[in-house]
């Protein structure tokens, strides 16, 4: 070895050694999680009005179930206040550890603060919290969920692909302060920016729900008849939207397209009968993943700050042959 190599080998040992050294700071600033037998776990669900909410709080049942663990279930019933009492509750009781799903970015921090000053860890399930606030492998283990700017990202570039000379379109947005909300909104809006022809004409919030999406979309196609795409930000609004589109007298899929993101079987069923033009999966079955990543938390392992899913994507071309496997 050069004195220069011998140089140039001992700066990369030394950076490698302040790398690992933060990691392993990071994670010892988060409550442990002893080996066990068994645990005793809250799950904080956000809400239940819909398919995707239902599919995942009974894929994380079944696992808990499986592996004969005892689950601490709530239902904030689409509050966040409520569901920072949740967290407290769960707290009070003694979980071992707690998956929350976060309905909005910021009025949840105090839920995962608290459970950190408990000494109980906290795995973000689907949602994630404001990253200016609390950080994964400080403040919470990980974020286990989708990639939402590249969710919007793609359903915006089937767009430009299939309909290229332009569109006028009408958002649905997802619950107001919700991370899947100002991803998909961002990833779809920069991947139109500049783009010659595409127009957003409005986007509104129709909070994740069919029939506020329902009356989101009437009103939004009153103030702009002439829009020929809606993209909505869940299946729930996709399905509000087409039966707006449909009492208005348009026919979804010819007159105006509708784009949507989760992938239900309601929906990929109606990517077959032409109704919806595309969707972006994101699937809401986090059970098998979730208690996966505590056991490798409780075995000492660092967990990587986001555990990342990977969507499908239906459209006319494979909709027929997925419909089966959708949740
Ligand atoms: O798309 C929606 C649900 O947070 C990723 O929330 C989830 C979203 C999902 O209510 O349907």
């Amino acid at each position: 070895m050069t004195g220069i190599t011998r140089r140039v080998a001992l700066m990369a040992t030394a950076a490698a050694a302040v790398a690992l050294s933060t990691v392993a700071f990071a994670q010892e600033g988060l409550p442990k999680l002893e080996k066990k037998d068994t645990y005793k776990v809250g799950f904080a669900q956000t809400e239940s009005n819909n398919p995707w909410r239902i599919a995942q709080t009974e894929s994380m049942k079944a696992e808990a179930e499986k592996l004969g663990y005892q689950l601490v279930y709530t239902d904030a019933a689409g509050s966040a206040a409520k569901q920072v009492a949740d967290v407290n509750s769960m707290i009070a009781q003694g979980v071992d550890v707690i998956f929350l799903a976060p309905r909005e970015e910021k009025p949840l921090i105090p839920a995962v603060m608290a459970a950190k000053k408990a000494g109980i860890p906290v795995i973000l399930l689907d949602r994630n919290v404001d990253q200016s606030l609390a950080k994964a492998g400080e403040d919470y283990v990980t974020f286990i969920g989708s990639d939402f700017i590249d969710e919007g990202k793609r359903i915006a570039e089937w767009l430009v692909q299939n309909k290229p000379d332009g569109a006028k379109i009408i958002q649905l947005e997802g619950t107001t302060g919700s991370s899947p909300a100002n991803d998909r909104k961002k990833g779809f809006d920069e991947a139109l920016a500049g783009k010659a022809g595409f127009e957003i004409l409005a986007s509104q919030s129709g909070d994740f729900a069919r029939d506020k999406g329902r009356q989101v979309a009437e009103a939004l196609l009153q103030a702009h008849p002439d829009a020929d795409v809606i993209y909505a930000h869940n299946d729930e609004m996709a399905m509000g939207a087409i039966a707006a589109l449909e009492a208005a007298g348009k026919v979804p899929g010819k007159d105006v397209l509708v784009l949507s993101i989760d992938g239900g079987k309601e929906a990929v069923q109606a990517v077959v009968d032409g109704k919806i033009a595309a969707v972006v999966e994101c699937n809401p079955r986090f059970g098998p993943k979730a208690f996966e990543t505590l056991a490798r938390y409780a075995n000492g392992e660092t967990i990587e700050a986001w555990v990342k899913n990977v969507d499908k994507f239906y459209d006319p071309t494979n909709a027929a042959a997925e419909v089966a496997n959708a949740y």
